[in-house]
Parts: structure tokens; sequence; C-alpha cells
């Protein structure tokens, strides 16, 4: 297959331009005509489009270099069923002085309209009176009259000699009428949807008090023309021959999509704005400058709206002093790290509780019963030790809870071991512990491994590694007291076991009401791992264990 190295083509007398876009990618296939690079000189921006059907190959330039006529700017790979319309074109590339034709005329239109608006000798209407001036379309390079699709100012408008007031656009080229003068609007004498042609009117501007735009306005025929000369219409975005929805470009990254003018492009350039994420209000989706505007506006007013992470808003900052004597104490290491972790976990978990009571009448009894064992062991039996327990072998019969989802939650893991955190209330903050292997010890093992850690973290003796690698939390808040309460999942584990003060309450046991020991219990779990049904078989097991401890022994 060939290659073809597109050239930099006939610029209209620009001596060299930047480089300000590079509209495709490496390996992008290329259509015939479609724009490569666009080019800036002070006067122009214009699309420099392939002559030739096929495959980017390689840029020879980089955005942002300078260019002049001939200079290499690409390699295309031409695509084999478009080699005879290659061919064919391959005459008109860059190097012919023919091949940007479009963009030729569009540049060669501010020499043309020097030329033709030097012979012109009318002066426009307003001249005579002073400071007011019409604004007329300058030559445009073609007898044609070309559709206005965007009024860029509005009546009473200030506007700065070059700015754009209205844009045109043909099959071939997009440009941007400027002012010839500074003042403001009187009046718009072109709608959207009209065609104009060179020298139609386009608005009434009352010049600005200054003394060089009054002069302007009473100089000879010769003297405005010369001024207009010098705010041509900007040509820009001359793809020639391409279909106006495709036309122009914005930035590298999001180029051939979007529709707008040049002068929307270099605003939203100087802004920083990607027009990929601006719908334009203009005809055929067109972005235009109001769209830009609109769009910067919003956007400023979102990021001035006081916000915490993930969009949230921030809870004001209060000066309680105001209210009475108060004091500022800084948060311990723990403590910030629990409060991230809260958040983090708060936020990122889609969190269900599931409620329910265990009786524990029998269990208590059995584990009083072993007090005077416990003496002589030196270990100290509590309910937490029977709550682990009874947790181990959940988890080992529902294994969904002994899950964790992938960071890029495209898959779980599943656990093979069974460690278990447990929440530990300290003076310097919450801690987590793990007692490891729970479901291969017994609740002596167990016990003791639970005073071992509790005491380590009440004296803030855990090693990072005591800290982790946990499955499945508990979090027991019995001998502390409270009827329920929602515990925030331990993230990446999926589910925690909040335990509150147990009471004995009046249970109908078939015949009558009957004295039992209620032990309240509450799963939060991860909804995106654990559905419903998982946590209710999951708890309903675990009630089950915790009222028959019989079952704890199999
Ligand atoms: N209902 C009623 N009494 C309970 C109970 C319950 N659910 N759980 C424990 N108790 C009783 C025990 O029977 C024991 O009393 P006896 O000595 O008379 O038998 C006493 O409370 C033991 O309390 P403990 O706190 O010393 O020991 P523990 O094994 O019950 O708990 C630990 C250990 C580390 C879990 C606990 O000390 C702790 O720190 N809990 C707080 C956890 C926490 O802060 N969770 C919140 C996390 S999110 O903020």
């Amino acid at each position: 297959m060939a290659k073809e190295i597109i050239t930099v083509p006939d610029l209209g007398g620009a001596d060299s331009v930047s480089i300000i876009e590079l509209c495709l990618r490496v390996g992008d296939n290329v259509e015939l005509e479609q724009s490569l690079i666009v080019l800036e000189s002070d006067k122009a921006t214009m699309d420099v489009p392939s002559p030739v059907a096929g495959s980017l190959t390689k840029y020879l330039v980089a955005d942002g270099d300078t260019v002049k006529v001939g200079d290499p700017i690409a390699e295309i790979e031409i695509s084999l069923d478009s080699q005879d319309s290659a061919e064919a074109a391959i005459p008109e590339t860059p190097d012919s002085p023919d091949s940007m034709q479009a963009d030729s005329v569009q540049v060669d239109s501010t020499q043309a309209a020097t030329d033709q608006q030097s012979a012109n000798p009318e002066p426009s209407e307003s001249q005579s009176q002073a400071q007011e001036q019409i604004v007329l379309v300058p030559d445009i390079g073609s007898e044609d009259k070309i559709e206005v699709i965007e009024i860029s100012v509005e009546v009473g408008a200030t506007v700065e000699e070059g700015d754009t007031l209205l844009v045109l656009e043909s099959d071939k080229a997009t440009m941007d009428v400027p002012s010839s003068h500074s003042g403001t609007i009187l009046t718009l004498l072109a709608t959207e949807g009209d065609k104009l042609g060179t020298g139609d009117q386009v608005a009434t501007i009352q010049l600005s008090g200054d003394k060089t735009a009054v002069e302007e306005s009473v100089e000879p025929p010769s003297a405005p023309v010369e001024k207009e000369v010098e705010s041509s219409p900007t040509p820009l975005t001359a793809s020639s021959e391409q279909p106006k929805e495709s036309a122009p470009s914005a930035t590298p990254d999001s180029n051939n999509d979007i529709y707008a003018g040049p002068a929307v492009r270099l605003l939203a350039r100087e802004l920083g704005v990607d027009l990929s994420q601006i719908s334009g209000t203009g005809p055929k989706g067109r972005i235009q400058k109001d769209d830009l505007n609109n769009f910067v506006k919003t956007a400023l007013q979102t990021s001035s709206q006081p916000q915490g992470n993930a969009g949230i808003p921030q809870v004001p900052a209060i000066d309680f002093s105001q209210f009475g004597d108060v004091e500022k104490v800084k948060l311990s290491k723990i403590q910030k790290l629990t409060a991230d972790n809260m958040q983090r976990n708060w936020l990122n978990v889609p969190h269900v509780t599931q409620f329910d009571d265990a009786d524990i009448t029998d269990l208590e009894q059995f584990r009083k019963s072993l007090k005077e064992e416990s003496e002589k062991r030196g270990v100290r039996v509590t309910p937490v030790a029977f709550l682990i327990k009874a947790i181990g072998a959940a988890l080992a019969a529902n294994p969904e809870f002994n899950r964790s989802l992938s960071a890029d939650a495209e898959s779980y893991i599943q656990k093979h071991y069974i460690h278990v955190g447990m929440a530990v209330d300290t003076p310097r903050g919450l801690v987590v512990p793990v007692i490891r292997d729970v479901d291969q010890k017994g609740i002596w093992q167990l016990s003791a491994d639970i005073m071992e850690m509790a005491d380590k973290a009440r004296q803030g003796a855990l090693k990072p590694s005591d800290m982790q690698g946990g499955c499945f939390t508990l979090s027991s808040l019995g001998a502390i007291g409270g009827k329920g309460f929602t515990p925030i999942v331990n993230s990446p584990e999926v589910g925690i076991l909040g335990v509150s003060k147990s009471q004995i309450k009046p249970v109908w046991n078939g015949s009558e009401f009957a004295p039992r020991l209620l032990l309240p219990l509450s799963l939060s779990y991860d909804h995106r791992l654990i559905n419903g049904g998982d946590a209710g078989r999951f708890m309903t097991y675990l009630v089950k264990l915790l009222g028959n401890i019989g079952y704890l022994t199999l």
C-alpha cells in the first residue's frame, strides 16, 4: 500500500502559521477531505483536509508547532479501495496551489477584502452622521450569498473592533464577521437564516466616545475602508467539500463530532473548556458563544457551592464559642483513621441492616456453669466468645458472607479462612483486632484470644498485623447497653454483627409466656454482594446456633 506525505498547503500569503489542533489519532482511518490539522495565523484559522483516504500512520508535526507552506504534516497509508480516488486527489495535494481552494479563497479573502474595499468608493450610510457606523459584510471571496448561522451580539452590547458580530457559513467554510469599530450595537440588520453577501449591512454601531473612533467616523470614504480591512472577516475551518455536520473540530481528545465555529473554539481553548461536553443550540446542533457562556456560568455556580467529598455538601463551620465556653481538642490518629474509614465505608457500601433476637437463656446458663473452671484456667468467658464461635460457624455455612468485592467491582474474592474482627472500645478510640481461624478453636481458646486482643487494644499494643485479615466483624455493645443499632460494614468485609444488651423478656412457648433471655442482634451487610435472602439465612442460622449451643459442637 502506498504512503502519502501530506504537506502544508498554500496559506494564502501567510508566511508561517501555528498548529492549534491535531484532529486525529495515529491509526485512525482518514476520509478524503477529512481534517488532519487546524492551523491558525493572526488572521485566520483553517482546517487542512486530507487529499487522500486511508489510515494515518504518523503525524510529522505536533500541536503548537509553527509551519510554512510545503512542510510535511502527516503520513497516510492510502487504502486500496480508495487508490483511484487517492490518485485522483494526489494532483490536488497541498503543494498544488489549487489544492486548498476553499482555504486559499478564505485566506485570500483578507487580501481580497482589502482590494475590494479599497476600490469601493461608497462610504457607509451613517458615516455622515457623527459617531454612527454601519458595519458591512467584507469581501467573502465569492459572489454567492451565505447563510447567517449565528448572531453573536445583542442590541445594546458593547463591542470592540474585531469582535465577532455574526457568523456566516457556506458548505465550504464558516467565517466570523467582525466589527469594524468599537462601540455599542444600535441595531442588528440581519437575523439568523438570512443570506448575506459582500457589502451587505450587518449592524449599526454607536461609536465609542474615544477620539480615534469619532475621527474615523468622519474620515473620507477610503479611510474607514482601511479600518475595515484590518478587521476583515476571519475565514475559519474552511474544510473543502466537507459536509457541515463533520466540519469543524475542537480539542484533540474530542475533535470530530464537535460542531462549533472558530471563535467559539478559540474561546473554549482559552477557558480550558472541552467543547464535547456542551450541547449546541444553534442550527444542526452548532455550539454557539451563548452555549459556551452558559456552560461556564453553570460550572462556576456549581463549583462555588460548598461541597465536600463526592459532591456532598459540607457541614458549615460554626463558632461554638458564641453559645458558651468551648475548647478545641485534636483528634487522635486512631480517631482520624476511624472517621476516614467510617465515611469511606458509609459512602461506598449500600447498607441494609436486618434485626433479630437470639434466645440465649440456655447459653448463659451454660456459660455461668463454666465459672469455676474459668477461674482455674484464668480465662474469663463472656458471651462474646460464643458469639464469635457462632459467627465462625455461620460464615462456614453461608460462604457468601465470607467474600469481598474486588476493587474494580468486576469479581468477588471467596475466602477459605475464617478470621473475625472484634470492635474494642479504648480510650484512644475504636480498634478492631482480628481473632484468627475461629472455626478451628473452642470456647476456651477463643476466650483467651479475646482477652489477649482486648488487653492489647486497651494498652495500645496491637500490631498492624493484629488488625488485618478479618472476614467479618463483631461489634458488641452488650456490656454497655442499648436495644439495637445499625453498625457500619467494615469494608471490604461484607457483613458486621451488632450485639446489644440481653434482656429477659416474656416469650410465648405455645401454652404460656415464659421468661427468656433475649439477645438483640443487628446484621448490616453490603447489598452489592449480599442479598436479603442470604442475610436472612445467615441471621436465622446464627439465632439457631446461639439458641441451641449444642449445634456449635457439630
Ligand atoms: N448483654 C448483656 N451483658 C453482656 C453482653 C450482652 N450482650 N455482652 C457482655 N455482657 C456482659 C458479660 O456477661 C460480662 O459481665 P459478667 O462479667 O457479669 O459476666 C460483661 O458484660 C463483660 O463485658 P466486657 O466488655 O468486659 O467483655 P466482653 O467480652 O463482653 O466484650 C469487648 C469485650 C472487647 C467486645 C468489649 O469490651 C468492647 O470493647 N465492646 C465495645 C465494642 C464497641 O465499641 N462497638 C462499637 C463499635 S462501632 O462504634
